[in-house]
């Protein structure tokens, strides 16, 4: 679109805020406002404003017809055994096949952690202080040898990271990984609004532009052509995880097998609620579609409401590790592309920089409009045959959130070190913890080694000499 057609489209919106300050704005300026008006669907700022905005109800929740989702369990909890390893060994099969390939979603801001850069970067292991990025490059790494195929990893930024995110993997040679085989893609902006659906300018010069959302990465995906290169590639299934998480079985071949199995085209991993106030969203059940409904949308007594087995109705909690078909996330974004009923967006009011009728940069003491984001578990209803697959919250799932307290850098690390203790302890040796399992010494297992017990226990046994647990120990 050329200028005046852009000035045309904003002028029939009633957007006509956003080049307020033009006549005073140098030729770059200008450039640099084009640009991004460029990146804003009018129309669909349009909509927002209208569903959202002015008639929210419409988009709220029927809670009244919720109810718990079905879960295929694991063994110790029910789940069929025979199943399992059948699942295990087709998911094996895929990865020797080189039908899967890991995908991160890494443009969130961390601002909770109060740490300044990308979260990837942020070091999180116990003994050798490697990145959450590190970790995941090994996992993927080992997946990779363990299969004689070497994984595609995608990985999603934002506009605000994307620049460090690269030069953090080129400076560390990539963790020794094929770095024709990491891709990176920056995740869509939305522009946030004022209450009257008016577009706000974060300067004279720009717009107030956030992150659409890890609900985004379906349609990044799509635009950046990862989609055409895994098709290229053979590759079916993506193994989408969060950022996060140091503890995640990112390429978890039991998971893969039970999705294609069971022929889903979107598979999601529950671990049983810690306790009745945890922060995450639940999965459940709704029309006979399996979602996810945020812990803050569901009342505190429904949080709280107990089944007859004595346990907690809702207890599925979401952590963020999802099974994504390609052609799947193709018809989504296809059918977005569209204009077709497709991920819904979610309001969240905010206190937006902002600049005042003078230009003058304005900081809001309370909300002064919206942004608008969608969130990648609003793909499961439109998924055919979607799965819910419980799994060991110790072995795969220690989020970094924090920085203090629940999920922060102190819980994800003394996690990962009750996890080499077990590991340790299963393989036979003895090693001293309290009783919440956290061992006395630092140990750091590299997924170089193992990336569950049961290699754990192999690679161990395979060690000519059994090192000693005196000082603290790292095994790679
Ligand atoms: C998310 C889930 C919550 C629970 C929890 C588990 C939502 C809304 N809630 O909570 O249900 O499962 O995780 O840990 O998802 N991200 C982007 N782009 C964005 C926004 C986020 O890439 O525009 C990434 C971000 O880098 C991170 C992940 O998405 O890896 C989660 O984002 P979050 O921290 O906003 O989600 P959180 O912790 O509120």
């Amino acid at each position: 679109m050329n200028e005046i057609s852009l000035f045309n489209a904003f002028r029939a919106a009633g957007q006509t805020q956003v080049f307020a300050f033009w006549d005073s704005l140098n030729t770059s300026q200008r450039e640099a406002l084009l640009l991004q008006m460029a990146e804003v669907d009018l129309a669909e700022v349009a909509r927002l404003h209208r569903t959202l905005v002015l008639n929210p109800g419409a988009a709220g929740l029927n809670l009244a017809t919720l109810l718990p989702p079905v879960c295929k369990r694991l063994p110790e909890h029910g789940g069929d055994t025979v199943a399992w390893a059948h699942a295990e060994s087709a998911g094996e099969s895929m990865l020797r096949a080189g039908r899967v390939a890991a995908f991160t979603v890494a443009g969130g801001q961390g601002t909770r952690l109060g740490y300044d850069g990308p979260k990837g970067t942020f070091a999180v292991t116990p003994v050798k202080r490697k990145s959450l990025f590190q970790v995941f490059a090994e996992k993927i790494a080992a997946a990779g040898l363990r299969y004689g195929r070497p994984l595609h990893w995608f990985i999603m930024t934002s506009h605000a990271n994307h620049e460090q995110t690269e030069a953090f993997f080129a400076e560390h040679r990539f963790f020794g990984l094929d770095r024709a085989r990491v891709h990176f893609f920056r995740q869509g902006r939305m522009p946030a609004t004022d209450f009257a659906g008016k577009i706000l300018l974060e300067t004279t010069h720009s717009l107030a532009l956030s992150p659409d959302g890890h609900g985004g990465s379906l349609r990044a995906l799509h635009r950046s052509g990862a989609l055409d290169l895994l098709q290229s590639e053979g590759v079916d299934t993506i193994s989408y995880f969060q950022v996060d998480n140091p503890l995640v079985r990112c390429i978890d071949p039991a998971f893969l097998g039970f999705h294609a199995l069971s022929g889903s085209e979107m598979s999601s991993k529950m671990v049983p609620k810690a306790n009745p106030e945890e922060k995450v969203g639940l999965f459940c059940q709704l029309d006979g579609r399996l979602v996810v409904v945020e812990y803050s949308d569901m009342p505190v007594a429904m949080q709280r409401e107990i089944n007859s087995a004595g346990s907690l109705r809702y207890d599925a909690s979401n952590i963020a590790v999802h099974l994504l078909d390609r052609e799947f996330v193709r018809r989504l974004s296809r059918a977005d592309a569209a204009g077709g009923t497709t991920l819904p967006f979610h309001r969240a009011d905010k206190k937006i920089a902002t600049v005042d009728a003078a230009g003058n940069p304005v900081k809001p003491g309370q909300s002064n409009g919206v942004k608008f984001e969608m969130f990648v578990f609003d793909a499961l209803p439109f998924a055919r045959n979607p799965l819910l697959l419980e799994t060991r919250r110790a072995d795969d799932f220690s989020p970094l959130k924090n920085a203090e307290g629940a999920d922060s850098p102190q819980s994800a690390r003394d996690d990962q070190l009750r996890q080499a203790a077990r590991w340790l302890r299963t393989a036979g040796v003895d090693v001293t913890t309290d009783t919440s399992g956290l061992p006395s010494i630092s140990i750091e297992i590299s997924p170089l080694f193992a990336t569950d017990v049961a290699s754990f226990i192999k690679a161990w046994r395979r060690l000519p000499q059994k090192p000693t647990l005196v000082h603290g120990l790292y095994l790679e």
